[in-house]
């Protein structure tokens, strides 16, 4: 059997029951029997995490007036490579090739499909179990003092991307409106917009689009709020006006076009743990080690690259979040 090759690779749509899929296309392509068939090769055949241990991601913050912060007049210019080295990806790239269901599952479509979505005004309703409930606008959000991070962008189905986001951590929002003490999980809320989103008519997923994180996953100092990508305003397909952007999670967790973000005490239910629960988790870190129940999760393809590369543990953020899972089963909370 030929090793699978990345287009060969499931999209996450395809768990939405497969039969739905083949009612309503009427046709069977051959990617279902091939994967099938391979399947068996693939589980524990994972390798050791490598070790790549270098500059953190926060040692790549680079302020937007490109001053140094030491006050050194030398302006500085944006890192061509994420802290391992690897170069970023185009703009082109980032911006054509994009998962947001609620335009097309076709992720060359979406950039089209979007064009022209409206996003000012916008409102982010930010409440549930909070002190100091606050609807944020375009203007308000503008408040932030906006950093650049250059992160890597694992989606679970085994590509990557490595994007320079501007955006501010999602803590500094979340102090201003100080969880209570029962907020243990926070909630995330895409708009959902049927008359502009021609993928909202597809009936198996259970829209609007949810995430959640537990509530040190929101604290981190990794997790972003993203306004923008290499310098400029994200384009609706990005998930304009603001996303979030959580690296070391796979991609399904960075919810786009935000317009409601609740802090609650149980754990919430997610788009994708809805569609399927045995396939996409809660947490789902990016692991090498926990295969997704139809493919390795042990590489990936960077886009722009021929081959594939070892998808890191933590998405190579293990440094900064481990001890968040401490003790944790990583093979039982995926
Ligand atoms: N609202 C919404 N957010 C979403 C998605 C989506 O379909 N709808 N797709 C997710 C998935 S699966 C991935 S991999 C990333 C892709 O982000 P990008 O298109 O900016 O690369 O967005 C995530 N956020
Ligand atoms: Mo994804």
């Amino acid at each position: 059997m030929k090793k699978i090759h990345p287009s060969e690779i499931t999209p996450e749509s395809v768990y939405l029951s497969r039969r739905e899929f083949l009612k309503s296309m009427g046709i069977i392509t051959g990617t279902a029997a091939l994967l099938a068939a391979c399947q068996g090769q693939i589980p524990g055949t994972a390798t050791g995490t490598p070790s790549l241990k270098t500059a953190t991601p926060s040692g790549q913050v680079v302020p937007t007036n490109g001053v140094t912060p030491t006050g050194d007049a030398t302006p500085t210019v944006s890192p061509s490579s994420d802290e391992l080295g690897d170069p970023l990806n185009t703009f082109e790239d980032i911006t054509n090739y994009n998962n947001y269901y609620e335009f097309s599952v076709d992720k060359y479509a979406v950039a089209k499909l979007a064009e022209g979505y409206p996003t000012s005004p916008w409102e982010i309703q930010v409440g549930g179990l909070v002190n100091n409930p606050k609807t944020y606008s375009l203007d308000d959000l503008r408040a932030f003092e906006i950093e650049e991070r250059i992160y890597r962008l694992r989606c679970v189905e085994a590509w990557s991307m490595v994007i320079p986001w501007n955006g501010f951590p999602l803590h500094k929002l979340l102090e201003e409106v100080e969880p209570k003490a029962e907020a243990k999980f926070v909630r995330f809320e895409t708009i959902y917009d049927p008359d502009r989103m021609p993928g909202l008519s597809e009936p198996w997923y259970q829209w609007p689009y949810v995430e959640g994180l537990r509530m040190d996953e929101a604290m981190s100092d990794l997790t972003l709020l993203a306004t923008g990508l290499y310098g400029k305003d994200l384009l609706p397909q990005s998930g304009a006006p603001i996303r979030l952007v959580v690296p070391w999670k796979y991609g399904f967790k960075s919810i786009k076009s935000i317009v409601k973000i609740d802090l609650v005490e149980a754990m919430p239910v997610s788009l994708w743990m809805a569609a399927g629960p045995t396939e996409y988790g809660f947490f789902a870190n990016v692991n090498p080690n926990v295969s997704h129940p139809r493919w390795s999760q042990a590489s990936e393809r960077r886009l722009g690259e021929f081959g594939r590369r070892e998808t890191l543990m933590f998405n190579g953020y293990e440094e900064e979040v481990a001890s968040l899972y401490a003790g944790m089963d990583l093979v039982k909370n995926y």
